[in-house]
């Protein structure tokens, strides 16, 4: 069952670095490394040390520090590029080259034939020099390639024996769940090999497309942190981990989910981004409740609106009071919060004025607080009034 085995290929550090606004320096590499490690991920893809000097250098400051994630670098398919990756000492290479008619045209000029006999020269080298790495082969931008061009290269290049894994990419972002699905599936029956799912997010599919992949029997799921990469990036590992903990929480029991909060921040502030307000699992709004029924529901069971539990990923809900939709029993929670014995008629009371005002204005939680306040001193002195 793919879901009890999955992988995460983590490629803030490959992909990642496609997104606009993202330039690691080494020391931040390192840093989101030893995050992404203690998270658990069990992959890291880096750059390609063919990229840059710097590049190169920060795949072996990497290589050298022995983390429990494997560490992997993402290559074109090409001898040279193969040979500096090898000489990094990184655990395994992902290979791609594309095969749909647009980048076989514009991309690399070469033509079915010539894709299988380059990825069986280039992967043959690489098995010759390191015969135990890890060796992905994967083609770029293939749901837009033809069914008949993609059956040809992956039953050619299983037939050699080489690669432990096949990789589709969905480069464009414009496969469905459906198409994934019926992708994998056959690539797993025809193969037998480990595949492994790429998802851009240009119209939204990426997290479905990577849990249909799983669906079909895939084994390994790219992600990056926020879902940085080219243009608008692709799977989030927190959208990941959120869809897959909604499935069954004993998917992602394996991953150190309270740290998901501290990565996504560190991603943001390096990359000059605000987490999205709207953003799965740490954006702002995830955890807050406003509409008074809501309020109700979750303050006596927080399942009745919540499939994720806040506390799990080392976060607190939050109940919006200040506004006019809200409800007696969120100001009366707010009430007991400051340790106030307000009898229900005032608490209402307190809620129809919130209402009133919050027609106007909303309420911040200070002013509700001295709403609150006021009241209890109301209460006490006409106790003390009424026992004179
Ligand atoms: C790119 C390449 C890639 C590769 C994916 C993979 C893609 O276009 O920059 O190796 O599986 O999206 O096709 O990121
Ligand atoms: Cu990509």
């Amino acid at each position: 069952m793919p879901f009890n085995q999955f992988s995460i290929i983590e490629s803030t550090l490959r992909e990642g670095e496609q997104f606009n606004t993202a330039t690691f320096t080494t020391a931040q590499k390192v840093e989101i490394v030893g995050l992404l490690d203690d998270f658990g991920v069990e992959m890291i893809e880096m750059t390609s040390p063919s990229a840059s000097p710097q590049s190169e250098e920060d795949i072996r400051v990497i290589t050298r520090q022995g983390y429990k994630a494997r560490i992997l670098t993402h290559i074109r398919c090409h001898k040279d590029d193969a040979r500096r990756a090898l000489d990094t000492g990184v655990d395994g290479l992902d290979i791609v080259i594309g095969t749909s008619p647009q980048l076989m045209q514009h991309s690399h000029g070469k033509n079915i034939r010539q894709i299988i006999d380059l990825a069986a020269d280039v992967m043959g080298f690489i098995r010759e020099q390191k015969p135990d790495i890890i060796l992905r082969f994967s083609t770029e931008d293939t749901f837009r390639s033809r069914e008949a061009d993609l059956l040809r290269v992956y039953l050619a290049v299983a037939d050699l024996g080489l690669v432990n894994r096949f990789g589709v990419a969905d480069t464009v972002g414009v496969a469905t769940p459906n198409q994934v699905y019926a992708m994998v599936q056959q690539l797993v029956r025809l193969t037998k090999l480990d595949i492994e799912f790429h998802g851009h997010n240009d119209s939204g599919c990426a997290i479905a497309n990577a849990t249909a992949a799983l669906e079909a029997g895939a084994t390994h799921i790219d992600t990056t942190v926020l879902g940085i990469g080219e243009r608008n990036g692709i799977t989030p590992l927190g959208g990941l981990v959120a869809r897959l903990y909604t499935l069954n929480r004993e998917y992602v029991r394996k991953y150190k989910l309270t740290l998901l909060p501290q990565i996504d921040q560190k991603i943001a502030d390096i990359c000059d981004l605000d987490i999205p307000f709207n953003n799965y699992i740490t954006g702002a709004a995830a955890f807050i409740h406003k509409a008074g029924i809501h309020a109700k529901a979750v303050l006596a069971d927080p399942t009745t609106y919540e499939i994720l539990r806040p506390e799990d990923f080392g976060l607190t809900r939050e109940i919006a009071i200040g506004h006019r939709l809200t409800g007696w029993n969120a100001v009366r929670a707010r009430s007991q919060a400051l340790g106030l014995l307000l009898d229900d008629d005032t608490v209402r009371d307190v809620t129809h004025t919130i209402k009133q005002r919050a027609d106007t204005q909303p309420l911040t939680l200070a002013e509700i607080d001295a709403l609150l306040q006021e009241a209890a001193g109301r209460l006490i002195v006409a106790a003390v009034e009424a026992g004179k």
